[in-house]
């Protein structure tokens, strides 16, 4: 940071630093979203995982086991560590506190040039004083050397100097507990199941790292601690609690070159895969070398194994990656020195050497792997065979549907009820559950702009049934023809016909099923249809109120009908609970969940891709109980399994 800014500092009472540190912290404050993406949901967590990053650093040298986080009854949150505790020695350059300085200057954490393997990538890495800026308030108390400090800012700035608080303290730490800024965050509601998640997916990626999370915000303190003494063993343990494994867990790990690689795998029944990589412990979910390593290796491995067992055929064709994957469940966790983060979201792992070292640590265990377990092996590779031979069947089915559209002029479903505007960006197309409700949404929509795609039945249930067999089904195959991307490997963003896709089912237990057997196929074959936020749901009225001449007043949720009935006094009143979209007339569906004026989507988004597809395989996978558990636990609140 250049601190020569041209200014004679103290004739108004501020140090050149000082005015450098509003500077920055303006910057922060002016533009939040260039430094934690936005200032909604997202944003607000991007503060919690900012200083939990700085405590799992800790962890990562080697000097903390011990982190809790509390969501406070204020609305304010801490984060606590048994770490060394933040430096509160003097920084000769900045003239103040080694603490203040990491507090109150921008990028200032990697001034500290504390080594080892650092959290930073993606939207990570921004640093604390983002947090302190973005803060009402925030405390930052440290123990070390048998004392303890505090120092207090608002809004960035310094309110209380660093002071001592105790003597004779044990032990040593560092506790971080602010208030989001109310002036920044449209947004201030933490949600338990995104902390939760992205807490134990940190203790499963850092074995022996205890995780305590309380919740005192509800009448009843909740409580979860995250402590896996298997690491990412017991990581795939959890990814595949409700599936049927084939076989016990391989677990791969080596250490080259301050590189620490570590793989664990299992293969179940199924036929989806789940490979879920980290660098840092960021989520790769662009992939990167560490992954293009891991499935070379595996795709070799099988091959070569296969191959030498004559379990296939020398006339065979060798298995590809996308065969070797199927009903795969993996996670590769990868920690370096200085990872670099590529792509549109800085979530690709770039160090091209971390791949050779992947590849080699998993094809020597593989191998080994399977020369220990032939029942296995085979059970393998048999079943990567008939994948392989799947992929080809859906090629052939594939060619057939396009040759077969081709002969239909357009290609475009007749059951479509297409807009006249052909520009994507001004269109949208509802998926319509039942015909009597498409032909309302027909009858009611803006033809300009909105397509109706009515849907019959229930479409395939995609996580039990291969390829081949989805693409047979009649509605899957009209979806994809209709939105002109195709899907899978050949998915293509670019040809989406429309910009918003919307989920338009009845608010009961079937459209509830409908919805998410359709989120699950646009999960599993048009993934970035879904992060790229196209995906949305439509969200009818459940009740319409009329009271005596007045107009007829909509009510979307039960505490909404309850707040529009309270202040009625109960007389000449009338309330229709809809139970279906067709119970609407063209009209009332167009005022209450069509018309872009009034109405509100949901927008669907894989924040947190592991608690999706547990999701889609609860509700999809083979075995029932875990299922109707689920069902039984939110058939009450539909709302619920809308991610
Ligand atoms: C720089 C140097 C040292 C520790 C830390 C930073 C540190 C930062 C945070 C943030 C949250 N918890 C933390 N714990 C430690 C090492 C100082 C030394 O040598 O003792």
């Amino acid at each position: 940071m250049t601190r020569d800014n041209g200014r004679t500092p103290a004739s108004n009472g501020y140090t050149s630093e000082s005015i450098e540190v509003l500077k920055g912290l303006e910057a922060v404050r002016k533009r939040p979203g260039m430094y934690i993406g936005n200032t909604s949901t997202r944003g607000l967590h991007q503060l919690v995982w900012e200083a939990v990053d700085n405590a799992v650093d800790e962890a990562l040298a080697g000097f903390c086991d011990r982190m809790v986080v509390t969501l406070h009854k204020d609305g304010s949150v801490s984060v606590e560590d048994n770490g060394r505790g933040i430096p509160v020695d003097m920084h000769a350059e900045e003239k103040m506190p080694a603490v203040e300085v990491a507090m109150t200057i921008l990028h200032a954490g990697g001034k500290f040039g504390k080594g080892g393997y650092k959290v930073s990538g993606g939207l990570h890495g921004v640093g604390v004083s983002v947090v302190n800026a973005l803060s009402e308030w925030m405390i930052t108390r440290v123990k070390r050397d048998g004392r303890e400090y505090e120092i207090r800012f608002s809004r960035g700035l310094t309110t209380q100097k660093l002071k001592t608080i105790a003597n004779n303290v044990e032990g040593t730490g560092t506790l971080q507990h602010f208030m989001p800024d109310t002036e920044v965050f449209e947004e201030t509601d933490f949600h338990w199941d995104l902390v939760a998640g992205r807490l134990r997916e940190l203790a499963f990626l850092n074995r022996g790292l205890t995780i305590i999370l309380t919740d005192e915000r509800g009448e009843q303190p909740k409580t979860a601690t995250f402590k896996y003494d298997g690491g990412i063993v017991s990581f795939i343990e959890h990814l595949n609690a409700k599936k049927d494994p084939l076989h016990d867990i391989i677990y791969v790990f080596g250490e080259r070159e301050d590189t620490v690689v570590e793989c664990a795998l299992q293969w179940n029944d199924g036929y989806a895969e789940q490979i879920y990589s980290f660098a840092n412990n960021i989520n790769t979910i662009e992939g990167g070398m560490h992954l293009t390593g891991f499935k070379f290796a595996l795709t070799n491995a099988v091959n070569e194994y296969g191959r030498r067992k004559n379990f296939i055929k020398e006339n065979e064709a060798a298995l590809r990656g996308e065969d070797v994957t199927e009903g795969l469940t993996a996670v590769i966790s990868v920690k370096l020195k200085e990872p670099q983060f590529e792509g549109q979201t800085k979530t690709k792992l770039g160090n091209a050497y971390v791949r050779g070292i992947v590849q080699q640590l998993a094809s020597e265990r593989m191998g080994f792997w399977f020369e220990e377990n032939p029942r296995f092996g085979k059970i393998i590779v048999d079943k990567c065979m008939s994948a392989s031979r799947a992929r080809e069947a859906a090629k052939k089915a594939r060619e057939l549907a396009r040759r077969k559209n081709a002969l239909d002029g357009l290609g475009l479903p007749g059951k479509l009820v297409d807009c006249s505007n052909k520009d994507p960006k001004e269109s949208e197309i509802f998926l319509v559950e039942g015909d009597s409700a498409g032909g309302s949404a027909k009858g009611g929509r803006d033809p300009k702009s909105q397509a109706i795609l009515p849907l019959r039945g229930k479409i395939i249930n995609v996580e039990k049934a291969r390829m081949d067999k989805v693409l047979a089904n009649e509605e899957i195959r009209t979806i994809i023809t209709a939105l002109g991307t195709g899907f899978g490997e050949e998915f293509d963003l670019e040809k989406l016909r429309y910009d918003r896709v919307i989920i338009m089912t009845d608010a009961d237990v079937d459209g509830s099923h409908i919805r998410t057997l359709l989120l699950t196929f646009f999960y599993r074959q048009m993934r970035s249809l879904v992060e790229e936020g196209h995906v949305f749901i439509a969200q009818p009225p459940l009740y319409g109120v009329k009271r005596g001449k007045k107009a007829l007043q909509y009510a979307y949720s039960d505490p909404e009908l309850k707040e529009l009935l309270g202040d009625a006094e109960g007389k000449d009143m009338q309330i229709q609970q809809y139970k279906g979209l067709g119970e609407m007339d063209p009209e009332q569906l167009w005022e209450t969940t069509m018309n872009p004026e009034h109405r509100v989507f949901r927008q669907i988004s894989l924040d947190d891709a592991v608690s999706a597809d547990e999701m889609f395989t609860t509700l999809m996978g083979d075995k029932v109980e875990p299922r109707k558990e689920f069902i039984q636990l939110y058939a009450k609140s539909v709302k619920n399994l809308d991610l």
